[in-house]
């Protein structure tokens, strides 16, 4: 198993895990839209990282790019579907339809059209190993979470249905399900640039690094391939589950 697609490669824990898959001895297919961002990180990593600008909720592009791919870069045995976002946090009956429609396309859309490209070359090979990135929030409700969260629960079911219509077959699927972690875009995208509003997010909170989501990925793809795991939800000590909320009217 030694080429990986990672898509959301430009930023945040994509970029960590194309370094460490690198560093693994991996060739690394890197996917994002920003052209400039993948160039720089192909200038760091070298010849076995191939940058690939794409935007994953262009099914034809996604098709065409992928079967133009230089032949020492095929085929993929490793997806990680990472590339995803949120927009917004307001309660649902005032969010921006647009960021819905936007988070959709991206989380779940793009997600399905690089696996439903990818899979069947893998089931032809019997060889594989799909890894998404899903979210507490597809697990946790929380105020303002409404269509990520929903995107992200959608990640957890299809990549256990996955499982299920693979079994049998050499092909491995995990749901990497993060909770608070800095050092990314994450946040500065969510709140539409405003980059104060982002940093407040991170104030005093020792947070998961990019780095340690990619050394996950690092542990996960060097198991061994009879070994699946299925889920991994990961949140920083400093991050629980608050429990039920109770609204009480006053007399
Ligand atoms: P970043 O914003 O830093 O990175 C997101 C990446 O996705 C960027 O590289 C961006 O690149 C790419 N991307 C977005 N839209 C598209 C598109 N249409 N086509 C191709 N690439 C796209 O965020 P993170 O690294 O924090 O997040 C990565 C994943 O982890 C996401 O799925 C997120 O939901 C999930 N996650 C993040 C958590 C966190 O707290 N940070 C916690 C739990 C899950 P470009 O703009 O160049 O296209
Ligand atoms: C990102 C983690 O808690 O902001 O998926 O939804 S959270």
């Amino acid at each position: 198993m030694n080429i990986a697609l990672v898509t959301g490669a430009s930023s945040g824990f994509g970029q960590a895990i194309c370094r460490k898959l690198i560093d693994d001895g991996y060739k690394v297919i890197g996917v994002a839209r920003r052209a400039d961002k993948l160039q720089k990180l192909a200038e760091e990593l070298g010849a076995n990282f191939c940058a690939l600008p794409l935007d994953v909720t262009k099914k034809d592009a996604v098709e065409s790019i992928l079967l133009q791919l230089p032949k020492e870069f095929q085929p993929i045995d490793i997806l990680i579907n990472n590339a995803g976002l949120a927009l917004g946090l307001e309660p649902a009956y005032q969010a921006n339809y647009e960021d819905w429609e936007i988070m959709v396309q991206t989380n779940i859309v793009g997600l399905i059209h690089l696996t439903h490209h990818l899979l069947p070359g893998m089931v032809e090979r019997n060889f594989g190993y799909i890894i998404n990135l899903g979210s507490v929030a597809g697990t946790y409700a929380y105020k303002g979470g409404n269509v990520y969260g929903a995107t992200k629960a959608f990640v957890k079911q299809f990549s256990a249905n996955l499982r299920t219509d693979l079994l049998g077959k050499k092909i491995r699927v995990t749901n990497i399900e993060p909770g608070l972690c800095g050092g990314t875009e994450f946040s500065n995208v969510r709140f539409h640039g405003n980059d104060e509003q982002a940093a407040a997010v991170y104030e005093g909170v020792d947070y998961i690094t990019p780095e340690d989501i990619a050394n996950t990925v690092s542990w996960l793809v060097n198991t061994p391939t009879h070994f699946n795991v299925n889920a991994l939800e990961i949140m920083p000590v400093a991050q629980a589950s608050a429990g039920l909320a109770v609204y009480k009217e006053t007399k």
